[in-house]
């Protein structure tokens, strides 16, 4: 490992002594690929001993998206969470949100190195980042995620650096940092390929800012998948003849457009559905989010190309990476956020987007993020980068949720993220709605036809097919009665209007 000597080697409950309360860190982190884990989890350890000696000691945790355990969850148990942006997944920390005891406030990620930049999100104190390597002239070779991380070291003062010795330390060549120059008048970002390269392969940092090194040697904390489920599998054959029979059709070009696809379990299986099918070519991805299945994919030659801005894969997965590593750094890079989902470069592409919904309403607005229009599930993540600028914008999602007794398909989302300007085809276990070029009416019944629950479809279509009120017949006192049938009787079922 290219270990610098001139930076002080520090431990993490060191560095977590120079934070002070009410400091705002920039940490690595995009998933829990590359996320920060020791000085988190030491500013954990110092928040609780603050806390049992009655002194306050919060601080703002802005990351590139979700993190591991050892940052977000570690944190949010020891109360030490002002604020926290953008997307998270940890239920200690959205059960912190929920109940008020930290601000959060979503962002779509593209924006959120802008606004650090130009000071939105205040100063930020230290950049936290995880790097496999770091030379005595500053450059900083990344693990297995960019994220904000290059904003954040761009704009802190202090940079504390987590050299990791789990990576492997051959991975310089699979980053590709860039930054957008300032507007008004910038110029364009020059990906006109998912492979292209147009920046450096390290973070170069003036080395003075580099206040410590904190040694570990952990792997990222990816959890495993679910396996494939009838549901599941379902859904990426839906979404994978849908696409099939674009290209039958001439809508989509033969050689295939990128693909970009969210995380989870839904988006393995929607991949694993597209790499099986013989009528889709070998073809490339321009996504956030590079996890097992696209490994599987690469090496069985169906996908040529992935550019994402991190490398989500399971410790088993990744070993299996770091031993044939040639193979994957001409097949993978890895670029900040702004640029893995910058709408300039979604637009140009010519994205296929495949992202995953909470609920949709019956006119195609899709709600992502908040459960019952209430407690926030996760956040918006990439999916408004993507959805927004696609060639195409898919939602996924499971017709119906909680046994049953939650119809993802509703009269009105009790949450907008997504509009029915930006969503395009909607796909869930039962089939796929195609809106494209259809007025509310029409969308309405083929999204109730096509994608709700048999259990929900007469009552869903009697909301709306005696309805006489305008250009989308919504009738507003029962817009929301199969939420409020839902929060009093837990079920969404029998709703009369
Ligand atoms: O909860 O496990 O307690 O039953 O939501 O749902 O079906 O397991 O699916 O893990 O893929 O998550 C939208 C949250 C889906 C996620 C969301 C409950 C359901 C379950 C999880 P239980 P599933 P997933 C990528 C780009 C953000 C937008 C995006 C997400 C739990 O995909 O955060 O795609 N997306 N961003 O039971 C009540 C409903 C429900 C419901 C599901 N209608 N009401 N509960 N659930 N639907 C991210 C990045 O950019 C990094």
């Amino acid at each position: 490992m290219l270990t610098a000597t001139r930076y002080p080697v520090v431990t993490a409950d060191e560095a977590a002594a120079m934070i002070n309360h009410g400091d705002t860190i920039g940490f690595s982190g995009f998933t829990p690929a590359g996320a920060a884990k020791e000085i988190p989890t030491a500013i954990a350890r110092r928040a609780k001993v603050e806390h049992e000696a009655g002194r306050e000691f919060k601080i703002g945790v802005i990351t590139g998206a979700s993190t591991g355990d050892s940052l977000d969850g570690e944190l949010a148990r020891a109360n030490a969470v002002l604020f926290r942006t953008p997307y998270q997944s940890n239920k200690y920390l959205r059960s912190a949100i929920n109940h008020g005891e930290t601000r959060f406030f979503d962002m779509h990620l593209s924006m959120l190195p802008e606004a650090t930049r130009y000071g939105s999100l205040g100063k930020i104190s230290f950049a936290v980042i995880e790097a496999s390597a770091v030379s005595e002239g500053g450059e900083i070779t990344l693990s297995t995620s960019v994220g904000a991380s290059n904003t954040f070291c761009n704009v802190a003062d202090r940079i504390f650096v987590e050299l990791n010795e789990y990576h492997s330390s051959e991975l310089k060549g699979l980053h590709d940092i860039y930054e957008p120059k300032d507007p008004p008048h910038r110029r364009e970002i020059p990906v006109y390929r998912c492979n292209d390269r147009i920046g450096s392969t390290t973070l170069k940092v003036d080395p003075k800012k580099i206040i410590g090194i904190v040694k570990t040697n952990r792997p990222d904390e990816v959890g495993g998948f679910k396996e494939t489920d009838a549901i599941t599998q379902k859904i990426g054959e839906n979404v994978s003849s849908f696409l099939a029979n674009e290209i039958e059709r001439g809508r989509i070009p033969k050689s295939f457009l990128p693909i970009q696809s969210g995380v989870g379990n839904i988006a393995n299986a929607v991949l694993g559905a597209l790499g099986k099918n013989p009528s889709i070519p070998p073809f490339e991805m321009y996504s956030e989010v590079i996890q097992d299945s696209v490994i599987d994919l690469m090496r069985s030659g169906k996908l040529t190309f992935g550019s994402a801005t991190s490398l989500t894969l399971t410790p088993a997965m990744l070993e299996a990476v770091y031993n044939d590593l040639p193979f994957f750094k001409e097949r993978i890079l890895l670029r900040p956020q702004e640029i893995s989902n910058h709408p300039e470069v979604v637009r140009r592409l010519g994205i296929i987007s495949i992202n995953t919904a909470i609920e949709v309403d019956i006119w195609g607005n899709v709600n992502s993020t908040h459960v019952m229009g209430q407690n926030l599930m996760n956040g918006i993540g990439g999916s408004g980068d993507f959805t927004r600028n696609a060639y195409i914008s898919i939602f996924t999602c499971p017709s119906t949720a909680k046994g049953g007794a939650i119809s993802t398909i509703v009269p009105l989302v009790a949450h907008l993220d997504h509009s029915e300007h930006s969503v395009q085809v909607i796909v869930t276990d039962q089939g796929v709605a195609d809106l494209r070029c259809k007025d509310p009416v029409e969308r309405a019944r083929e999204i109730v036809d096509k994608c709700s629950h048999p259990d929900y479809r007469d009552q869903l279509s009697a909301y709306f097919e005696n309805a006489k009120n305008g250009h989308t017949p919504q009738t507003l006192g029962s817009a929301f009665a199969m939420h409020q049938a839902f929060m009093e009787k837990k079920d969404m079922r029998g709703v009369a209007w």
